[in-house]
């Protein structure tokens, strides 16, 4: 209620101080009853959660499933679990606004992929036992050690040489010996003869991976200038060069072919080349992904794949045994990025704190990998998350592998407030980890705060749907004080469900540099966002459909009276809420019709966004700042489920915090 004497205050300065109506609008005003309406049986998701149903009748039983979908033209991977039977379910959250699902079957022998339908909260996928995986005719060799790992060779202008495991989604780097001859920007791979060529000027090095030994294999560049495009196959070089394409003949350094390059949509700088299984090759540059569509006597042709230009400029491309194709980044610091061979969707896996100029991938013969399963638990290590640790397998993440999801608070509960709801905002990310027979075996979450616009002091917990008995230990909160008590298992005292205090006072671990909050009054210095990971650990392997659908019921709490609680719509108080503030002020909580944390217009306290929250500057309500937000709740959620996306028309920037 102060806050809106402050603005009224403000709003008669305005008024008074300028002849002429100002441009911007004037700091919003509180909510009032009426002002924003919503039907009660409304629940404020932007998720739903899909039961997705895998058949496979095939014999092999060494088979990974990972499905992911595309969402603001980001590809988002959300679990991965195995075949333990010919007939598996599995539930997963998505954004409301996703009505199909990738689903992919990987073997030792590749990945067969399909989209499809989710309908009704329900998605259905049958694989076929013909499926026989990578295409044939790649004559690939094994290495000459026992066990083959699946890698990149990365090269630099500043000699660097690297490795970068493929094996374990940590994509690992390893230093080689610096380049001889100098640095270079393109390399290629003869993995047969087990050679990793580069180019330094004229020069075309060559590497010995079974010798580590450097030479000379060619000294006269065969045609005029760089060609940051190189890529071998079948005793040919293919180098590339803005819109110019040439075969050259590995053995005698002659070029055999030159092809003008149509199709680039506008930009036709850097890049790379590279074939897939298939035999078909793709281009990747500034502009883009691109595929070679035909070749003619002079010319060859390309299409985009991707939608759009991406928001870094590719410089290196490799595609993996498994097909999955890896670009680098032109910074000083690469990105290294999966991109979709589908629609060119895209997934930062590993920043690095070197450069990457190009790109090659060593691909493992099958032959090599069947059989190994280093941790003997079934999963052999090429489908194994954790090919290290007998006790997990998979990974299952909310929102995704990439993805945060958003928790936004109003603390002035029961009081509806100027609903800007950033008092309090918090990034999260869940990962429940699956062992070899997909039962959980721990909880992985990690926290941000990211903004504190309030002037309260706020804890934050959240409550686990599962029993007490089945959590051996939690790890990870930072809890200062005595205004929480704490078991010797981390969770809360004097709770019947298991209830996780993250930290009881957000001013501990986010300090706003001047006035009193951080990160949502545009001009103010950034303050640091604070991080957290909880770990659950179970007392053994446990039936994971419980805890399908975090963050569960997260809250937030007053650091200064323990029983004033936050919720999400329609979620339960914890046992230890003031239920005397039930029905005050603004609150219509009705616990005996299954009603909570909502006033008489059905509007929130809280909300819960399964995607990275751009929340509103300090008391710009969110109505406001979204220009949907109020059709999507009128709508009861059926129209503009993405209304905290990007679309054109959805965001009013000057009232969204940009700073984080
Ligand atoms: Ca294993
Ligand atoms: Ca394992
Ligand atoms: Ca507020
Ligand atoms: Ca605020």
């Amino acid at each position: 209620m102060k806050d809106f004497k402050v603005v009224i205050l403000l709003f008669a300065l305005l008024a008074t101080g300028c002849i002429e109506k100002p441009e911007l609008d004037p700091l919003e005003e509180d909510i009032i009853e009426g002002d924003l309406v919503f039907a009660n049986e409304f629940n404020f998701k932007t998720s739903q959660e899909i039961q997705v149903n895998v058949s496979d009748f095939g014999s092999n039983t060494q088979v990974k499933y990972s499905i992911s979908y595309t969402f603001q033209n980001q590809l988002h991977k959300v679990l991965s679990f195995g075949k333990t039977s010919s007939e598996i379910r599995h539930s997963l959250v998505v954004p409301t606004a996703v009505s199909e699902l990738s689903i992919e079957k990987h073997t030792a022998d590749g990945i067969e992929l399909k989209t499809v339908p989710v309908q009704a909260g329900y998605a259905s996928v049958q694989f076929e036992e013909s499926f026989s995986g990578r295409a044939s005719g790649n004559n690939l060799t094994s290495s000459e050690n026992e066990t083959c790992q699946d890698r990149l060779y990365a090269v630099n202008g500043q000699r660097g040489f690297y490795s970068i495991d493929l094996t374990a989604g940590e994509y690992t780097p390893t230093a080689l010996p610096d380049l001889e001859g100098g640095g270079s920007i393109a390399n290629a791979l003869d993995q047969d003869n087990g050679l990793v060529y580069y180019n330094v000027g004229t020069n075309l090095y060559q590497f010995d991976v079974y010798t580590n030994t450097f030479s000379i294999a060619h000294t006269g560049n065969p045609f005029n200038g760089n060609y940051p495009r190189l890529t071998y196959k079948d005793g040919y070089f293919w180098m590339s060069n803005n819109n110019k394409l040439y075969k050259v003949d590995a053995a005698t350094n002659e070029v055999v072919n030159s092809y003008t390059i149509n199709g680039f949509v506008n930009n036709s700088s850097g890049g790379d080349l590279a074939f897939d299984s298939l035999g078909d090759l793709y281009l990747a540059c500034f502009s883009g992904l691109y595929k070679f569509t035909g070749f003619e006597e002079s010319t060859a042709t390309i299409i985009r794949i991707s939608a759009e230009n991406f928001p870094f400029q590719l410089t290196s491309m490799a595609i993996d045994r498994q097909d999955r194709i890896f670009v680098g980044t032109n910074d000083a610091n690469s990105n290294l990025i999966q991109i979709s061979k589908e629609d060119g969707s895209y997934q930062i896996v590993r920043t690095y704190d070197f450069k990457i100029n190009d790109l090659t991938a060593w691909r493992c013969d099958v032959a090599d990998l069947e059989q190994q399963d280093s941790d003997n638990d079934g999963v052999i290590d090429e489908l194994d998350d954790y090919p290290n640790d007998a006790d997990a397998a998979y990974d299952v993440y909310t929102p995704s592998e990439i993805g945060m999801g958003s928790l936004a608070f109003e603390d002035l509960w029961p009081v509806k407030g100027d609903y800007d709801f950033n008092d309090l905002v918090i990034g999260y990310r869940f990962v429940n980890v699956l062992n070899s027979n997909n039962l959980a075996v721990r909880t992985e979450i990690d926290l941000t705060i990211r903004a504190m616009g309030a002037g309260n002091h706020n804890g934050f917990g959240i409550q686990i749907p599962i029993d007490e008995s089945l959590i051996s230990q939690v790890s990870g909160y930072e809890v200062f004080g005595e205004a929480v008590s704490l078991k010797s298992n981390g969770l809360e005292e004097g709770q019947s469900v298991p209830t996780i205090i993250v930290f009881n006072d957000a001013y501990d671990h986010m300090r706003p540099t001047s006035g009193g909050f951080a990160n949502t009054v545009v001009g103010q210095p950034l303050v640091e966002e604070k991080t957290f990971r909880i770990v659950i650990n179970f007392t053994g392997p446990t039936d994971p459909a419980p805890l399908v659908n975090p963050p569960y019921n997260p809250f937030i709490f007053n650091s200064m009276d323990r029983g004033r609680e936050v919720h999400l719509s329609g979620h339960q108080p914890t046992d230890l809420a003031d239920t005397n503030l039930f029905g005050t002020e603004d609150d219509n909580t009705l616990p005996g019709l299954d009603r909570y944390y909502q006033s008489v217009d059905n509007t929130p306290w809280a909300i819960n966004i399964i995607h990275t929250f751009r929340y509103p500057t300090e008391k710009s309500r969110i109505d406001k700042a979204y220009n949907y937000f109020k059709h999507w709740g009128e709508s009861n959620g059926l129209s503009y489920t993405d209304w905290y996306g990007d679309a054109n028309g959805y965001r009013n920037l000057s009232k969204i915090y940009q700073g984080n």
